[in-house]
């Protein structure tokens, strides 16, 4: 017989907002294979079901998530480092900047190694006061993966990320904030109720347009100024003729809240 505590990956609806909770609270939400195949699943039907518009990721228990279970890479069957990366942090980090609804990390304890890149890769990250995020790989003798190469120096600039990658310093939540490494920084009884009024007001907006910005401006990372002004045109003409860009206008012109339905 199995109850919630079996179950690697929570999820949960609140109107159009989809929460997806870590579920292996004892070994911090570490990653096992089991939880690599059930929020890849979980995030793939938040991504096919039409009335979910945001999705929330946090962590049951005191963590957020403490990165590669290291218990299940020692054990004698385990895949190759390499293939972990290739078949399951590499699709995990896509599948997140691909999701057709913004994604909201709710930090709600230690983000560690594979844990913290998976937080910051989200559309906006929201952490507790007593949350930090640590790259821990370099302690024990790798790369930040999970998109962290990549993440890091955008958000943070490459001092501060080499910083925080050679060192594997413990950031607080409101050192991430101040950094610019995450959105915002909130007293913990406030985590989830700020994270649920985000959601919502997201849930609200022309998601679409949303995913849009988010998917233009990696893009514009590998861009010209002359080949992002170009794609700005290019998402603008068609954003401007889709249902959402024409009831905002109309809504805004009539004085009333407006409706949005697309995604
Ligand atoms: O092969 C590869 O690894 C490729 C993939 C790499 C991706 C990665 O994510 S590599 C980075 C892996 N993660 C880490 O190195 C972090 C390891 N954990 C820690 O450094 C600390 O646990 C924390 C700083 C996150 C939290 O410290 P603290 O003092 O609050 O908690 P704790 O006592 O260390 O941990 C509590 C329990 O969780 C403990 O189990 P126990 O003793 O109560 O039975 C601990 O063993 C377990 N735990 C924490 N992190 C992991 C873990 N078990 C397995 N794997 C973990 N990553």
């Amino acid at each position: 017989m199995s109850d919630a505590s079996d179950v690697p990956v929570l999820v949960g609806d609140a109107g159009a907002v989809r929460t997806i909770t870590l579920n292996r609270p004892k070994a911090l939400n570490s990653f096992t294979l089991p939880m690599h195949h059930s929020l890849r699943s979980a995030l793939e039907q938040a991504a096919a079901t039409p009335s979910v518009r945001c999705v929330v990721l946090t962590g049951a228990g005191r963590a957020f998530c403490a990165g590669q279970d290291l218990a299940e890479v020692t054990a004698p069957d385990a895949p190759p480092v390499g293939d972990l990366v290739a078949e399951h942090y590499k699709p995990l980090a896509l599948q997140i900047s691909r999701m057709p609804v913004p994604v909201i990390a709710a930090v709600n304890g230690v983000a560690a190694g594979a844990g913290a890149n998976l937080a910051i890769g989200c559309d906006l990250v929201v952490a507790a006061e007593s949350a930090s995020f640590i790259q821990a790989f370099s302690k024990i003798g790798l790369v930040p993966d999970c998109g962290g190469t990549w993440l890091l120096p955008r958000l943070v600039g490459r001092a501060h990320a080499l910083g925080l990658a050679l060192t594997a310093h413990k950031l607080s939540a409101s050192q991430a904030q101040a950094m610019g490494l995450i959105w915002q920084c909130v007293p913990d009884a406030e985590l989830m109720p700020t994270v649920q009024a985000l959601a919502a007001q997201l849930a609200a907006m022309p998601v679409k347009a949303l995913v849009a910005t988010r998917l233009a401006m990696d893009a514009a990372q590998g861009l010209s100024l002359e080949a992002a002004l170009a794609e700005e045109g290019r998402l603008q003409a068609g954003l401007a003729v889709a249902p959402d860009s024409q009831e905002g206008i109309a809504a805004f012109l009539a004085k009333r809240a407006p409706v949005f339905t697309d995604r």
